[in-house]
């Protein structure tokens, strides 16, 4: 069997189809597209459907069998996942994201709780495809996107989101890949997308998409990093402080080492949602890593003495900046942004700014417990504390 990893079988660019130039396109297009329609399949039916999680995510077109054993073969410079997930080509994320918020018999909304799959490093590297990676995403907001943002006591926040979580999807992709991406706005206002990861005209592509109505438009990871995604939809500090924000993975194209991955998305929570005065002051009530105060505290992150650990980070913000620390063990390797090109030796705390990210790695020295913390003590106070235990 070939090395799945060859460059040799990754697909020039030129096999990459040209840019799709349409911004908004029908529901219907959508739909058949989804090859829905023709079954006679409704779109209320469809977008139940994108409530319960299922079209909330990431898929892969077509690929050639070659890269197909690829993607499923993880290979030396493939990375483990923290879980398992999916093979590439036929990857859905965050299948726990089904358990969307569901009215009690009483008729009284309940407060979403995310697992801590939501937030799984998606599957691994693999080499580049040929067609364009399809992300699609659904936005929402009001009473029935009511999520948990602390436990004990409990703290329920009325949150605007993509994909039903806070934070929302990760993205995973590679150098040189493609994404067609496609925004169905649920919600009741009007919502938009900007990835940092795209280079692109945003009076084209991040403009607001109305309630009920389907955007796309296609781009090109031109760098690997790890970046932010959000809504751009005024008043914009509303709608990231109120959870609209998620990451993208954009690894290099031969790849990086073998290590235990996690996802950890720094944010802020103003009162308990949609309070623009709280925001405006920026003197949040909760900082959390990964949409819940002291989320790893309760259930901490796992790994092993020795191994080497990477973390992609992204500060959502929207107004505290990060300083990301693990106490008791230095980064062996950072890199800025996650691009390679910046990337440094020994660091003790990394700053990451409200629309930045990173990528840290780090090898714990021995068995025991290692709080993960923001350095700016007051938000670590608020709930940007989390543990690492460590076999
Ligand atoms: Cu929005």
């Amino acid at each position: 069997m070939s090395h799945p990893n060859s460059t040799d079988e990754r697909p020039e660019a030129t096999s990459v189809p040209s840019m799709r130039p349409s911004i908004l396109v029908s529901r219907r297009a959508v739909l058949r597209q989804a090859g829905l329609a023709a079954g006679g399949v409704g779109a209320a039916a469809f977008l139940a459907g994108c409530a319960q999680g299922d079209t909330a995510g990431w898929t892969f077109g077509p690929v050639a069998p070659s890269l197909q054993a690829a993607a499923s073969t993880p290979g030396p410079t493939g990375t483990p996942a923290a879980s398992p997930g999916p093979t590439a080509a036929t990857a859905s994320a965050n299948p726990s994201a089904v358990a969307s918020t569901t009215p009690s018999p009483s008729g009284a909304v309940t407060a979403h709780d995310p697992s801590p799959a939501d937030f799984a490093v998606p599957p691994p590297y693999r080499p580049r495809h040929s067609m364009p990676v399809e992300f699609n995403l659904t936005s929402n907001d009001g009473p029935s996107q009511t999520i948990l943002i602390a436990r004990s006591p409990d703290k329920a926040y009325r949150s605007m989101n993509f994909g039903g979580q806070v934070p929302a999807p990760t993205l995973r992709i590679t150098e040189g890949d493609t994404v067609h991406f496609t925004l169905t706005n649920q919600g009741t206002m009007p919502h938009s997308i900007d990835f940092h990861a795209a280079q692109i005209a945003w009076s084209r592509a991040y403009q607001e998409v109305a309630p009920g109505a389907t955007a796309s438009f296609d781009w090109t990871a031109k760098y690997p990093g790890v970046f932010m995604y959000h809504c751009g939809a005024a008043p914009v500090l509303m709608h990231m402080a109120d959870g609209m924000y998620g990451m993208v993975i954009v690894d290099p194209k031969d790849g990086r080492p073998p290590a235990r991955e996690y996802v950890i998305v720094q944010s802020e929570f103003y009162g308990s949602g949609g309070e623009y005065a709280k925001m405006l002051s920026d003197s949040p009530d909760f900082v959390v890593f990964n949409g819940q105060a002291f989320r790893y505290k309760t259930a901490p992150l796992v790994a092993k003495a020795g191994e080497l650990v990477r973390l992609f980070l992204v500060n959502a913000g929207p107004n505290s900046s990060s300083a990301f620390h693990v106490i008791g063990a230095l980064f062996s390797h950072v890199e800025a942004d996650g691009n390679p090109a910046t990337a440094q030796g020994m660091r003790q705390t990394i700053e990451v700014p409200p629309g930045g990210g990173a990528l840290v790695e780090l090898t714990f020295a021995e068995p025991g417990t290692y709080p993960f913390v923001t350095h700016k003590f007051s938000d670590a106070s608020k709930g940007a504390t989390g543990l690492f235990k460590v076999s």
